[in-house]
């Protein structure tokens, strides 16, 4: 008990990730029953009995709501039902709070109340249309009230409800808090909170996409970035062009159908997650080659290091008007079909390799002065598509820094190389992500195919601090690319992405690659690196937390790995 009055004295967010931007707690214990009352809106909300994960086709604010409540019950009493075996859980859960007298105080009914009615780009959200923002009170008397001005910020309310109960849920003693009463006022330093998850590389079924949207909600994420496809595999069915995946995917079944997509769509907007899809071009595309060899400069293994920045090397051709009704088709399938449910299309754009239009016999140079107006046009063109479908394009930002197009105002540009970039792109006055190589990036890309098929590609991508395994959460809490911009290029700062390119990654360790590095960057992203005060948030307070949001994930279904021993994260009370 010591250690919770300490605790509260400091302030400390409790087992709160990412941590809200104003809490205040005292140390009263209040307990949880299973059936507590809800309302919304004034409306009791009847508990639901049954899976909570089938996808429904509707969108509405009170099926939104619902459903989250219905989660966030599971999760809340979850914990007590299932003990989690393998990790010696904080020796402050085995300590039953006193009660008061012989009675123990039981939160009543939460009441939730939405101030603003959701419209349309509530379930599909442009960056900053979307108030996320709510405050949580728990009074000693059992009152709890949420206040949030959407359906999704009251999905970021329930998720710091959740976690309030984690921590102090004793086995066989109910569930409770002991932090009564508290005072929560919340909202998002950055409106665009994603990650970028690589499905071209190696094959993700959907559950482990559906997975992941779940573990991004808890971390308060709200973007799912899905490199869609790339040169190695086309992962993507496509009704106009069935043999992109036909051919294209690594084997037969292998492939995302259009029911897929807006299923993983639908289940995203449920849990506050916007899904955006990349088609890379007009590099990384070698896998169209697959199907339609004609499209593609000359397919390259050998060698391919001076030909693309990936084998196998083959993009687009460049003057080539088979590729432009390619493009067409292939946008006029795929755009209308995303679009009810996404603000966004990510036209891709990077690693173009200006070495590979000697192999295209449209071009047949590598001059950037010959290669420029054809990738311009190329984008144009596109870009022309992507806004007749009512989409707003995002693209890498080669397509602006190296190749110095000229690209619509709307266009959100996407930097990875460093923070030169950023300050480049929005002194330019483009909207733009941030999210480095070196500080974002969840593995280094390169892997194994250092040596695969006897190519000396070693030698040119020596093992460099990015690859290193001692890349943890640390660093990627510590990124802040933001700090010396002026004001008016911080406004155009929608948000950044934290990224798994999955040379290296598939089913079987994806949720270990991701979690809980991937938490470092929803904290960023939600709290800020800095704190209200302005001072860098601490490790040392983080780590604490960090260790009980993967234990909470685990709960929860997620593989989350451990950040340090158990015996570095238990209390010593
Ligand atoms: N694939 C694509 C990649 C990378 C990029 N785009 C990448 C580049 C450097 C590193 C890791 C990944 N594998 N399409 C860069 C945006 Cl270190």
């Amino acid at each position: 008990m010591r250690v919770v009055a300490l605790l509260s004295l400091v302030g400390h967010a409790a087992a709160i990730w990412p941590a809200p931007q104003s809490f205040t707690n005292g140390s009263a214990a209040l307990w949880l029953a299973e059936d507590f009352r809800v309302s919304y809106n004034n409306r009791t909300l009847t508990q639901r009995i049954g899976s909570t994960k089938s996808i429904p086709t509707e969108i509405s604010s009170l099926d939104i709501v619902e459903a989250a409540v219905q989660r966030a019950r599971e999760s809340i009493f979850q914990s007590s039902i299932v003990p989690w075996k393998f990790y010696p859980r904080n020796k402050l859960d085995q300590i039953e709070p006193s009660a008061t007298g012989n009675s123990k105080i039981y939160i009543q009914k939460l009441q939730i109340t939405q101030t603003t009615i959701d419209n349309n780009s509530t379930f599909k959200p442009i960056a900053g249309e979307v108030d996320e923002a709510y405050n949580l009170t728990i009074g000693t008397d059992g009152a709890a009230t949420i206040k949030a001005v959407s359906s999704i910020s009251v999905l970021r309310a329930l998720e710091t409800f959740t976690q309030l109960f984690y921590l102090h849920s004793g086995e066989g003693t109910g569930v409770y808090t002991n932090l009564a009463p508290v005072s929560i006022s919340d909202w998002p330093k950055f409106s665009h909170r994603g990650l970028n998850l690589d499905v071209s590389r190696n094959w993700f079924p959907k559950e482990n996409i559906l997975r992941t949207i779940d573990a991004l909600s808890w971390n308060k994420f709200n973007r799912l970035h899905i490199h869609i496809t790339d040169a190695q595999s086309w992962p993507l069915d496509v009704p106009a062009l069935p043999e992109l995946s036909q051919k294209g995917a690594y084997r037969s079944g292998y492939s995302y159908t259009p029911q897929d997509i807006k299923d993983i769509q639908i289940y995203g907007i449920y849990r506050g997650i916007e899904v955006i899809i990349e088609i890379d071009m007009p590099g990384h595309t070698t896998s169209i080659g697959f199907s339609h060899p004609d499209l593609i400069t000359t397919f390259r293994y050998q060698s391919w290091h001076d030909y693309c920045s990936e084998p196998p090397c083959g993009q687009l051709k460049l003057n080539y008007t088979p590729v432009y009704d390619f493009v067409t088709k292939l946008f006029d399938d795929v755009l209308p079909r995303v679009s009810p449910y996404s603000a966004y299309f990510h036209t891709g754009g990077d690693e173009i390799n200006t070495n590979d239009y000697l192999l295209d016999d449209t071009v047949n140079s590598s001059s950037v002065s010959v290669l420029t107006p054809l990738i311009q046009k190329f984008i144009d063109h596109s870009h022309d598509l992507v806004r007749k479908a009512g989409l707003v394009p995002i693209v890498w930002e080669e397509l602006l820094i190296t190749w110095n197009l000229t690209l619509g105002k709307d266009v959100v540009v996407q930097t990875w190389l460093d923070d030169a970039s950023l300050s480049e792109v929005t002194g330019r006055g483009h909207k733009a992500l941030f999210g480095d190589y070196e500080n974002w990036y969840l593995p280094c890309g390169y892997g194994q195919w250092f040596n695969f098929n006897n190519t000396d590609a070693a030698i040119h991508y020596p093992y460099t601090d990015y690859c290193s395994p001692l890349k943890n959460w640390r660093v990627i809490y510590e990124y802040d690319p933001t700090a010396s911009l002026s004001a008016d290029q911080l406004a155009l700062v929608l948000g950044g992405e934290i990224h798994l390119w999955a040379e290296r990654s598939d089913p079987s360790n994806m949720d270990q690659v991701m979690w809980p590095r991937a938490s470092a960057a929803g904290e960023v992203l939600w709290s800020g690196r800095q704190d209200p005060s302005g001072q860098n948030r601490s490790q040392i307070d983080a780590a604490v937390r960090l260790s009980d949001l993967r234990e909470r994930m685990l709960l929860r279904g997620v593989g989350s790995e451990p950040i340090q021993m158990a015996y570095c994260t238990q209390y010593q009370g």
